[in-house]
């Protein structure tokens, strides 16, 4: 292996959210590394996924969806998405069947300056109707500049493989940026504490997902088990209540769910804590926002 036939770069997947980003990069990497829900934004932090091949190696990052800044947090999110186009060698742009460039505008108009090769994905066609797909490229191919478009359907793996071609007959010559056996860049405990967001997300309704933040504060790996403690921070006491349920019922269930998903994720047994704690208003603030992590 040398650097001459060597090839290695960065894909980004950037998208509204609910397109199926999350998904898609699942499928491509084959692990389920990256978090997902039927709610929007629960992408936060950009993660990173590789694909490691003898000949290539492909640095994959789902980037949040992308929205305007109505809180300090979806802010910092735009930032990823900013960043996340000045590094890549190619863009994978995902879109569903249904959704407009209604509010991503500038960000259409950014991809479409930054020189960056951009591949439009058009996702969910395992739900297209007569005529639809054809309406659905037509509209996106007028507003991003495409080297071409790839009709897929995340869920059933249908035409994901073309996505790969297309991406590795764009990827530079380079060495790996990476060790060969890695496969993301985010440390266990950033996974602990997405697998926990994640279980929030499907147990609670309305603002609580939105209004919670996952720290985890221990995490000891010993032969046989991972014994991992997590605080659940809110905004205000009666979404604590919220949180813990019942005597404790809620709360419960999503531990229990988040165990048995850590359990497959990480291969070892699982013994979690759960704590919830109040922390007013972290959204807004950006000194809290910096201790999870969102900082730039
Ligand atoms: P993201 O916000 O763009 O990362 O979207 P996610 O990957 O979290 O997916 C959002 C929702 O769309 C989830 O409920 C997925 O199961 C669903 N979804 C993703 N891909 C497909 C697809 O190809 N077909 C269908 N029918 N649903 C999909
Ligand atoms: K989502
Ligand atoms: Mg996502």
């Amino acid at each position: 292996m040398t650097e001459n036939t060597h090839k290695a770069g960065f894909v980004n997947i950037i998208g509204k959210p609910n397109v199926g980003k999350s998904t898609l990069m699942n499928v491509l990497i084959g692990e389920r590394l990256s978090i997902i829900s039927s709610k929007a934004q629960t992408t936060r932090h950009r993660i990173m996924g590789l694909i490691n091949d003898e000949h290539y190696q492909i640095v994959f990052s789902d980037t949040p969806g992308m929205l305007k800044p109505k809180y300090e947090l979806h802010k910092s999110m735009m930032s990823f998405v900013h960043m996340s186009l000045e590094d890549a060698d190619v863009i994978l742009f995902v879109t569903d069947l249904y959704e407009s460039d209604e509010e991503i505008e500038d960000v259409i108009e950014k991809i479409n300056h930054s020189g960056v090769p951009v591949l439009l994905v058009i996702n969910k066609i395992d739900l297209s109707k007569e005529g639809q797909l054809e309406k659905v490229t037509e509209y996106w191919t007028q507003r991003i500049k495409a080297d071409t478009v790839i009709p897929i359907s995340a869920t059933e793996s249908f035409n994901t493989e073309r996505i790969l071609q297309e991406i590795l007959d764009r990827l530079p010559y380079h060495a790996p940026f990476y060790d060969k056996d890695e496969l993301t860049d985010k440390p266990e405990r950033f996974f602990a504490s997405e697998i926990i967001r994640e279980k929030i997300f499907i147990n609670y309704k309305k603002e609580i997902p939105y209004s919670t933040e996952v720290s985890i504060e221990d995490f000891f790996e010993e032969e046989n088990i991972i014994r991992i403690r997590a605080v659940i921070y809110v905004e205000r006491d009666s979404q604590k209540g919220i949180i813990i349920g019942e005597g404790g019922k809620a709360l419960k269930r999503v531990g229990t769910q988040a165990r048995h998903e850590m359990e497959k994720f990480f291969g070892k047994k699982i013994f979690l804590e759960t704590f919830v704690k109040v922390e007013d208003d972290w959204r807004k603030d950006k000194n809290k926002l910096r201790k999870f992590g969102y900082d730039q």
